[in-house]
């Protein structure tokens, strides 16, 4: 059922609607069935999040605009009628109408627009001190304390925000404020997921987000990792991303144990499926590194479904990939072993739920 009222919507909040179904792929659907009192505080995370996101990943903004418009956002996200024009991205026209989120956020109770306004200054700040860093070095990050703090800024934070926005509403267990450590392993899942299979992607964009500490076990040059001469290489180093990301599942499931209404598990679940299905889907995949590859529309199906029972249900999607993922594992790749013992932890892990 629907949560939505159109007919009770003043026309901006309409408006607003209109660009989540516009900007987003997976998250519209999810969000606009949450629980009436936070479908539209959690509409409006979304567009401020979505707003800064399309600045920080336009790079035909030069650095000295693009720093300034990411530190200064919690304040332009309140100026009356405040519009950008001259974004070339995709989700551009959220930002020349982003007036109309103004006006919204004005109306959200205050503790809702507390948690998105602190997020929003974490955020912005973040992102421009890695603008800024690519800009001056040109060579991307370096460690992966370095990329876990990056992914920590664009993700880690939206999981701290909604989790406050649950807790909040009384639709999250309380004590899942007590384990920020929860919180931050389902921002780094899907924001790892996302790097991982954005490769061929941001490099085309003059960007990168693998850590230079897990590259370099496997080619000497960054390029390499796109040349046919090194693809089991490229392979390899893919692989070697998708074993890191797989530190962080347990928890995630630890987090979604503390769930505790329906609509609330439905949308934190399904992106959380998706990302497993997608750590699978580019494990030991060559195409990683020529496009940007995608689960098919029949395998969402189905993780919707899935993800939408309950935490066993969840449960198994995680089993089922973490075997397939077991079942690729070649004992060529450098992380033959490392893999193969991540993978039967985490199956282990689920059977002990049982
Ligand atoms: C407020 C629902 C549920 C505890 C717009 C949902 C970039 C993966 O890196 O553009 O530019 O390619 O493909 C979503 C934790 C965030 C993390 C984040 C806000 C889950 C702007 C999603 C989504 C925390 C910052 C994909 C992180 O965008 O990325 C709301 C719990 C937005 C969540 C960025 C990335 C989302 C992302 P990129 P994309
Ligand atoms: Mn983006
Ligand atoms: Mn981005
Ligand atoms: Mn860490
Ligand atoms: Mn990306
Ligand atoms: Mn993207």
């Amino acid at each position: 059922v629907h949560q939505r009222n159109p007919a009770t919507e003043s026309p901006e909040l309409q408006e607003c609607f209109r660009f989540l179904n516009l900007t987003s792929r997976s998250f519209a659907a999810v969000i606009q069935e949450l629980n009436h009192e936070l479908l539209v505080p959690i509409t409006l995370f979304y567009l401020v999040l979505r707003g800064l996101d399309t600045i920080e990943d336009d790079m035909t903004i030069p650095i000295d605009k693009k720093v300034p418009l990411l530190r200064n956002f919690h304040e332009t996200m309140e100026i009356d009628g405040w519009q950008f024009h001259g974004s070339q991205e995709k989700d551009k026209e959220l930002l020349e109408k982003f007036d109309v989120v103004v006006t919204e956020l004005k109306k959200l109770k205050p503790k809702y627009h507390t948690i998105i306004k602190e997020m929003t200054v974490k955020m912005g700040n973040g992102m421009a001190d890695y603008a800024q860093n690519t800009e001056m070095i040109k060579n991307g990050v370096q460690t992966i304390d370095e990329y876990e703090l990056y992914c920590h800024y664009v993700a880690g934070l939206v999981g701290e925000g909604l989790t406050r926005l649950f807790v909040s509403s009384e639709l999250g267990n309380p004590k899942l404020a007590e384990r920020p450590s929860l919180t931050e392993s389902m921002g780094q899942f899907l924001q790892k997921t996302n790097i991982i299979r954005d490769i061929h992607e941001d490099w085309q964009d003059g960007r990168r987000w693998y850590p230079k500490e897990i590259w370099s076990k496997h080619v000497d040059k960054w390029e390499d990792l796109f040349d046919p001469k090194y693809r089991e290489q490229a392979v390899n180093c893919v692989s070697d991303m998708v074993l890191d990301a797989l530190k962080h599942a347990e928890e995630c499931l630890f987090y979604m144990a503390g769930m505790r209404e329906q609509s609330v598990f439905n949308f934190v679940a399904i992106p959380q499926g998706m990302a497993i299905a997608t750590l699978e889907l580019l494990f030991r995949n060559p195409d990683v590194l020529e496009r940007n590859v995608k689960i098919t529309k029949g395998d969402a199906c189905q993780l919707m479904m899935d993800c939408t029972q309950n935490l066993q249900t969840v449960c198994e999607v995680f089993r089922t990939y973490a075997r397939r993922i077991h079942a690729k594992n070649d004992p060529r790749d450098p992380n033959y072993l490392a893999i193969s013992v991540r993978c039967a932890q985490i199956e282990q892990f689920i059977e002990t739920l049982y």
